[in-house]
């Protein structure tokens, strides 16, 4: 393959490089049994979303795209700090936050991973260090300052980002990325590119499509891989976190990607006319979990009845999440106070009761010329 971009991927075809080393056996089997159970999950979650009218909240499925998150559940440790984006439940998982407070926070419910508030794109999981949020390039910036805290108090944690290209259309990824490189921050930059931001292709953004190049020139070990790849994921981005743990500073891998999906719930968005079928069937032929799945099947690493069992296992789990969301109650009508309050930032409590004394839209004038 020539340097890496859509364009090229699109020309080669089926891709022959996965390969599974001495010693990457078992990896092999984790990574395969993570992303079957991560699409079975998002398959089901979206056949299930219409008919009933249950989940409430926008959904970005990551369908096609379960390498980084697969090669991520295998490399941090609990204590590492995962920030992502609206596309969020691969990274939920691969943190090891529960399956079962993923669904229940898609269908509002008390037993959610927030309490039924936050929905698909911005759940949280305190408890295992994963935020995900809405804002594009928020995970950059906010894994940086992660960073920044770990390294002032010498532990030997990672904060790692997953986002998509389009948050490297943001003014603060590029704030955020100079800042890690300057400090020599313990943060792993990890952009799935599937090309697109919603309907408009990296090209019609950005002049060129040369993101590893354009971040190393800011003095950051960068890599462009195929990222449904997941072996190979799996090694750059293992390199990767080891080097920033050790001390050496951050990186930026980029991950060539599609995804399925559309760019939000469960319907295709093909009738809109931004991607062509051909397109969609040369990025299904990549599959992530078949180009996995076969060289196994080679190397006799997955046997017959293996990936039945695999499913079995995975479908009754999904069942069980099903189950506990739908018997869950709703939470009680928050107080918007409590949810915004915390002994944690009293200086931004400050600003909150200020502006609501103020009565902020009635006197807009006076609260903007006093300048916070
Ligand atoms: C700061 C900001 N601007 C615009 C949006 C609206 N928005 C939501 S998702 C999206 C596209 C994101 O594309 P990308 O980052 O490549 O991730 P993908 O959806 O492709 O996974 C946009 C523009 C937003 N959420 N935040
Ligand atoms: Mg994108």
């Amino acid at each position: 393959m020539n340097a890496l971009t859509h364009a090229a991927i699109l020309k080669t075809g089926r891709y022959q490089g996965v390969r599974i080393d001495a010693g990457e056996a078992e990896t092999a089997r984790s990574l395969h049994r993570f992303m079957l159970r991560l699409r079975m999950c998002e398959e089901a979650l979206a056949r299930e979303y219409h008919p009933a009218d249950e989940m409430r909240c926008p959904v970005h499925f990551c369908i096609g795209q379960e390498a980084v998150p697969a090669a991520l559940s295998l490399l941090l440790n609990d204590d590492d700090y995962l920030f992502c984006h609206h596309r969020s439940h691969g990274y939920y998982l691969a943190k090891s936050a529960p399956m079962e407070a993923l669904f229940a926070e898609l269908y509002g419910k008390a037993t959610g991973a927030n309490g039924g508030l936050a929905g698909s794109q911005d759940i949280s999981f305190p408890a295992r260090n994963f935020y995900s949020g809405a804002i594009l390039a928020g995970a950059a910036a906010i894994s940086t300052g992660a960073a920044l805290g770990f390294q002032l108090k010498g532990t030997q944690q990672v904060a790692v980002a997953g986002f998509g290209e389009s948050a490297t259309d943001e003014g603060i990824f590029w704030e955020a990325i100079n800042y890690a490189a300057v400090a020599k921050l313990p943060v792993v930059f990890v952009c799935e590119n599937n090309n697109y931001s919603v309907f408009s292709p990296q090209l019609k953004r950005q002049a060129l499509d040369n993101l590893s190049a354009r971040v190393a020139t800011f003095g950051m070990r960068s890599t462009a891989l195929f990222g449904n790849d997941a072996m190979e994921a799996h090694r750059v981005l293992g390199k990767e976190i080891a080097l920033s743990r050790a001390g050496r500073g951050p990186a930026f891998v980029e991950a060539y990607t599609y995804r399925w999906s559309g760019h939000y719930g469960p319907e295709s968005d093909d009738l809109v006319g931004y991607r062509d079928a051909a397109e969609i069937e040369a990025w299904k032929r990549n599959c992530p979990i078949s180009l996995l799945e076969d060289v196994m099947r080679v190397r006799d690493l997955i046997k017959p009845g293996d990936r039945e069992s695999l499913v079995i296992e995975a479908q009754s789990a999904i069942n069980r999440c099903f189950q506990f969301a739908k018997s869950s109650p709703f939470p009680d009508a928050p107080d918007w106070k409590a949810l915004n309050f915390s002994p944690d930032s009293p200086l931004a409590d400050k600003f909150l009761v200020e502006v609501e004394l103020a009565n902020f839209d009635a006197h807009q004038e006076a609260e903007q010329a006093r300048g916070y």
